[in-house]
């Protein structure tokens, strides 16, 4: 049930549907300890998307720059646990992709309403050569899949509600990012998309 997008990368299509009403529950949690926040940019900016962690690292970002911190900056404690349910999924699934030992020790949780977007960037604050184990809900996303270099040309995939992606090997470092999330209701979510990444840091 596996559609290959490159070298090292595939979906699952739907693969997480069944998943979605625990999940999202799961989310609500983690977010009640760790709210959803925009983060500041080096640029001076903020991300369109509004984000929250969990593992023993959290990704961040603020005026300095961008780095994985073992503590939430807005609340001073530790991001909340990694819940073990989800990261046994994630080795499973990794594991279906063709990427044995993946050993994730965060998941960062992307939070989109209607307008939010990603504009094209690589992942390289966490570990390279382990994959990047990635889960869609809720509204409809397109996807844009280009190359090593910034101004490589751009495939475009849309990613539904319960579309698994695994991105390793040679499509780890590839540019990617989010259009601008279209208006609309999913029944599950209402009016948002979740994105969950599951990544090894340390
Ligand atoms: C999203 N998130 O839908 C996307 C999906 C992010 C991010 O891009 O950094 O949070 S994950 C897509 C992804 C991750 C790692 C590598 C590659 C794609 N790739 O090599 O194409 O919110
Ligand atoms: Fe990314």
């Amino acid at each position: 049930r596996h559609e290959r997008l490159g070298e090292g990368a595939s979906v699952l299509r739907g693969h997480a549907a069944g998943l979605a009403g625990d999940m999202i529950a799961q989310i609500r949690r983690i977010a009640a300890l760790s709210p959803f926040r925009r983060m500041t940019t080096a640029g001076g900016g903020m991300t369109s998307v509004a984000m929250t962690c969990c593992g023993a690292a959290g990704w961040c970002s603020d005026a300095r720059g961008h780095r994985y911190e073992r503590r939430d900056p807005m609340t001073g404690r530790p991001w909340p646990p990694l819940p073990p349910a989800w990261r046994a999924w994630a080795i499973g699934t990794a594991r279906l992709a063709g990427y044995d030992g993946f050993a994730p020790d965060t998941c960062l949780i992307n939070g989109y309403r209607p307008g939010t977007r990603m504009g094209l960037h690589q992942d390289g604050d966490e570990r390279t050569d382990a994959p990047v184990v990635s889960l869609s809900f809720g509204l409809p996303a397109l996807f844009q899949w280009g190359g090593l270099r910034r101004t490589d040309p751009v495939r475009r995939i849309p990613l539904l509600h319960g579309d698994v992606v695994v991105w390793g090997g040679p499509s780890r470092l590839v540019f990617h990012g989010i259009a601008a999330l279209r208006a609309g209701q999913h029944p599950v979510t209402g009016p948002c998309r979740y994105n969950l990444t599951f990544r090894q840091v340390w």
